[in-house]
């Protein structure tokens, strides 16, 4: 489904060295050529070492702006952001990187033509407010992180820039991504990607959520999939210029536990809950995303059994 300004232009990752960022510039390398992609980030690390990489801070608006005319950009994956644990630790901080990160690009992109710009939300934006099960996409938008407000306002400024300036932004709420290439860094969902590390390397996991914990999750290939489907589609498909919610399947941490307890059966996980079970408890457990397979056919090919057998696999083929 590649279309015209995908196939013509200059394609920009920022958060490039993230756990989505890295797999997304691989799969954009391939399916586009190394060439076009320009990966930047404020730490370089091994994934992100065959592309062009740049050092680019996306709080310094002067710098994005030139940036992007330099290389002459006009597609922009703007994944440069603090996670909802992190966040928590330095809310300023977290405001200006995620809020005045995004503001910047929205900026940027809005005076160049043609420009298209995804940009990530999350089941963050959802509190306790909303319903815990198929939370639907126009559930109240109350999250108690910092993280989460974020997100809300990004959400806004999308469809702002969107309504207002007619700039083509896409975005999803993610909900938590386990992958077998990067780690998570500083989210409330990290431990459903720790403990496979942990399993195989040691045969035990202390969780820092509680065994009847439930999240809404997705692996990494449907993220990449997802995110990369709703970019290159027609504009007249997309009518949600917020942010779509996104599925791929809930469990427990103590389910996670016993499943991968079927291909380890020593594994040993422990519980003790810290901080970020207070965050966990106030997000959605299962996430309705009818608007995004109606609009631009959304359809996940992953589920709790299927992941796990493919992430034990990755995993156990990198340490031997
Ligand atoms: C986090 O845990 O902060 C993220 C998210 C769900 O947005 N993975």
């Amino acid at each position: 489904m590649k279309d015209s300004l995908f196939a013509s232009t200059r394609i920009l990752v920022t958060g490039a060295s993230g756990q989505i960022g890295s797999e997304l510039t691989s799969e954009l390398a391939r399916r586009y050529g190394n060439d076009k992609i320009v990966v930047s980030d404020i730490k370089r690390t091994e994934a992100a070492r065959a592309i062009s990489f740049q050092y680019l801070d996306v709080t310094d608006k002067a710098a994005v702006q030139r940036f992007v005319k330099d290389r002459d950009i006009q597609v922009i994956f703007h994944l440069a952001g603090i996670l909802s644990a992190t966040g928590e630790m330095n809310p300023e901080k977290t405001w200006s990187v995620n809020t005045g990160g995004l503001r910047n690009i929205l900026d940027v992109a809005r005076d160049r033509t043609p420009m298209r710009v995804f940009w990530p939300s999350s089941i963050a934006v959802f509190g306790p407010e909303a319903p815990k099960i198929n939370t639907q996409q126009e559930s109240p938008l109350m999250p108690r992180t910092i993280y989460g407000v974020t997100k809300v306002v990004g959400e806004l400024l999308c469809d702002y820039y969107s309504d207002k300036y007619g700039l083509d932004v896409r975005s999803l709420r993610y909900p938590g991504i386990i992958s077998s290439e990067t780690l998570p860094g500083g989210g409330t969902t990290d431990y459903a990607v720790e403990i496979f590390y942990a399993a195989i390397k040691d045969k035990r996991y202390t969780c820092f959520v509680s065994k009847n914990t439930i999240l809404p999750m997705m692996y990494m290939p449907d993220c990449i999939s997802g995110t990369l489907r709703l970019m290159e589609v027609d504009l007249s498909r997309i009518s949600i210029r917020t942010s779509y919610n996104l599925a791929g399947f809930s469990f427990s941490a103590g389910e996670l536990a016993e499943e991968i307890k079927k291909h380890i059966p020593d594994f040993v996980i422990e519980y003790k809950p810290d901080f970020r079970q207070k965050i966990a408890d106030s997000w959605p457990m299962s996430i309705d995303d009818s608007f995004a397979r109606k609009d631009w056919g959304w359809k996940p090919s992953y589920n709790l059994s299927s992941m796990t057998k493919d992430m034990i696999g990755k995993l156990s083929a990198r340490k031997s």
